[in-house]
């Protein structure tokens, strides 16, 4: 299913806030959580943390945007138009999380808007999108505030230091990063080359959610994770519970890895595009 509830038009659709970086490439970041969003019949609000210089090669470099203008996004869309939704992506450096943190509990959001944190930490190139030092305040500040986390396997090894290399080692990483605070945890399989599928695992501290997708390998899923994370956060403002949710975004990253196209000299987006088919 890759469809969520649509609004009539001229009615108020749910609005989702993604405080993310910016691809100048137009495959990951902001640029992907709006097509998505967009596709799925949500409002899409934005706060932009870090404006990147790159094409489909790689990130040349990027600049942070100043903390007051962070949380200035923030204060301005949750004060006037509300949400019911929001997910972090590249968030760059420890002060940007730290004001990501204290914004989101200073306007009230903790606890009443779900938050998905997708924990960006490089490019698919490799190509540094937050400072090492700021694994600590995405480790101590901003997960206890999640909701959700969607660490893909590099991410999962940052932040709890296991390498997933089999079921055995990914329900460990899962235990170890709910034991972090979020809510929920998903680690992602996608890049679990002892599976031939794509096996997800979420867990709430207390019982695990197995996630099974076929492996699309295409050589373009620049901003996979961005768009899993995007249409999670859509389906949660819609009131699904997080495993529904999950299962949700699954099919529809699916979907999008399947439409995939060439970009460049170098890797391709992910695209939600296929909906614009009759
Ligand atoms: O896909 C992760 C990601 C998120 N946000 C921005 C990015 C990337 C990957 O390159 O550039 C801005």
């Amino acid at each position: 299913m890759t469809f969520l509830p649509l609004s009539p038009p001229g009615e108020t659709p749910r609005r989702v806030l993604t405080i993310a970086g910016s691809d100048s490439g137009g495959g990951a970041g902001i640029q992907a959580d709006l097509r998505t969003f967009a596709m799925l019949g949500v409002h899409g609000l934005v706060a932009v943390t870090a404006v990147t210089v790159q094409n489909s090669l790689g990130v040349k470099g990027f600049h942070e945007i100043p903390l007051d203008v962070i949380a200035g996004q923030i204060e301005a869309v949750a004060s006037d138009i509300g949400l019911q939704a929001a997910k972090t992506g590249m968030l760059a450096s420890s002060e940007i999380i730290d004001t990501i943190a204290d914004t989101w509990v200073g306007q009230g959001l903790a606890g009443s808007v779900p938050l998905v944190v997708d924990p960006v930490c490089a490019s698919m190139h490799g190509d540094p999108l937050l400072h090492p030092s700021a694994v600590k305040s995405l480790r101590e500040q901003l997960l206890p505030l999640a909701t959700l986390v969607t660490p893909n396997l590099d991410e999962v090894r940052l932040l709890v230091g296991i390498d997933v290399v089999d079921a055995g080692t990914q329900r460990a990483a899962a235990e170890a990063l709910h034991a972090l605070g979020p809510r929920w945890a998903l680690v992602k399989g996608g890049h679990l080359r002892s599976s031939p599928h794509s096996p997800d695992l979420l867990f709430d501290g207390t019982e695990f959610y197995e996630f099974d997708s076929p492996r699309i390998d295409t050589g373009h899923d620049h901003g996979a994770g961005d768009t899993l994370a995007a249409a999670v956060a859509a389906a949660l403002a819609h009131g699904y519970s997080v495993p529904d949710a999950v299962a949700f975004g699954k099919n529809w990253v699916t979907e999008c890895l399947r439409a995939a196209y060439p970009l460049g000299h170098g890797h391709g987006p992910v695209s939600p595009l296929f909906r614009l088919r009759a």
